[in-house]
């Protein structure tokens, strides 16, 4: 495809309620848009980078500059695009992946709507919806913690996951186990809050039959996971901010740091990464499930897309639209029997509803073919 221009877009949506986690609360989503518009096709996707660099490093005014400054000018300086060529013209630049993420996934919506193919399809989707579980954030109070909960089991969720922190870690977990019981699906995630010295507080997580304990050390931290899970650590322990790749999922498997990997293709750079990490832990017999970013329906979309391939065998981080947003900007995802179904349309397989997003687009820019390459010199 010959892309024509590229268009950034920044939203500002309200979360229905604040979301807190290890590293703080956010109560609105900064959302950038990528729209690429290739041969008349139209390409959309979503950069998870959060407002400030607290998940991982990005962020989304840096994704934005690091699209503008960095990675449209290469991309556009190549004479024919395809989704495969995006990630090698941009190999040059270090990091930066969930900019890398969502200039791809722009191109390769594009490329599947051209070609009337869905986003599920091209990445070897078997299921038709796809197991879904709820983030629950970090409450003010066991009994608030409790109610939130039980919305959520009354809404349908397959599995609960709870934010965890030192100091809100065993009390909460012991309560929801108390009051729901030992058949719910429970897991937790620290996002890192906790280091090599609270292996007994982790230790005490071992007695309540956890699916996983998703991201308890730093994310460089790969040989501290392995160490945990030597020193006698029994819940498996899930990766999320430290696998950036399929090289590194690789490594953090045969080291023993994870045995169980989150995926998020945001986080490793893009679809066709995330479908090679999910190929790698095939093969080594090592479940994974889909992470989430609080995306709106256009990443919710696409996340649906790989999370229907055969390796996610745990439920997904993927909730319905209404668990964020009360006005989504594509129609909504709803949760029924505890699934959502996987878009069938081409591309993603969906769009945003023109109106919805007109008013909540704060920012647009831009960048043309021309504008991307350096710019030339007026004659006379
Ligand atoms: C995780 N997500 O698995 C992330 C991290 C996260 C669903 O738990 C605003 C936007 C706040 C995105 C907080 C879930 C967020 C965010 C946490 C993502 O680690
Ligand atoms: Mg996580």
């Amino acid at each position: 495809m010959k892309i024509d221009c590229v268009e950034l877009l920044r939203l500002d949506m309200p979360l229905v309620t604040p979301f807190r986690t290890s590293f703080g609360t956010q109560t609105r989503r900064d959302v950038l848009l990528v729209r690429v518009v290739a041969d008349g096709a139209e390409g959309w996707g979503e950069c998870v980078a959060l407002a400030d660099p607290l998940y991982s490093s990005e962020y989304t005014e840096a994704a934005h500059r690091a699209l503008v400054d960095q990675l449209l000018p290469r991309l556009l300086a190549l004479p024919d695009v395809t989704a495969a060529s995006v990630a090698p013209a941009l190999a040059a630049v270090h990091g930066h992946r969930m900019s890398k993420a969502a200039l791809e996934t722009a191109v390769l919506d594009a490329q599947l709507r051209s070609a009337g193919m869905p986003l599920a399809e091209y990445l070897g989707a078997v299921q038709p919806s796809v197991s879904s579980g709820v983030s629950v954030g970090i409450h003010d109070s066991i009994p608030e913690l409790l109610d939130a909960v039980d919305g959520y089991l009354d809404a349908g969720y397959a599995r609960i996951k709870l934010k965890i922190e030192p100091g809100w870690d065993i009390e909460p977990v012991a309560a929801v186990r108390d009051r729901f019981g030992d058949q719910t699906l429970l897991q937790v995630d620290a996002n890192a809050a906790y280091s090599r010295n609270d292996l007994r507080t982790l230790r005490v997580l071992d007695r309540f039959d956890l699916l996983l304990i998703e991201q308890p050390l730093p994310e460089e931290d790969i040989a501290g996971h392995a160490h945990l899970a030597a020193a006698g650590l029994q819940t498996p322990i899930c990766l999320d901010e430290s696998i950036t790749s399929a090289a590194v999922a690789h490594q953090a498997i045969t080291t023993g740091a994870c045995r169980i990997v989150n995926i998020k293709p945001g986080r490793v750079g893009g679809y066709l990464e995330a479908r090679r990490i999910h190929d790698v832990c095939a093969a080594a017999g090592v479940p994974v499930w889909a992470g989430g970013m609080l995306e709106t329906g256009i990443g919710r979309a696409a996340n649906l897309a790989l999370a229907a391939l055969p390796n996610f065998t745990l439920p997904s981080d993927i909730a319905g639209s209404d668990r964020y947003f009360r006005q989504d900007l594509t129609d909504p995802f709803t949760v029924v029997d505890g699934r959502i179904d996987v878009p069938a349309g081409r591309g993603i397989g969906v769009t945003p509803i023109p109106e919805v997003l007109a008013e909540l687009t704060v920012r647009r820019e831009t960048v043309r073919r021309a504008e991307a390459r350096a710019a030339p010199v007026p004659s006379t």
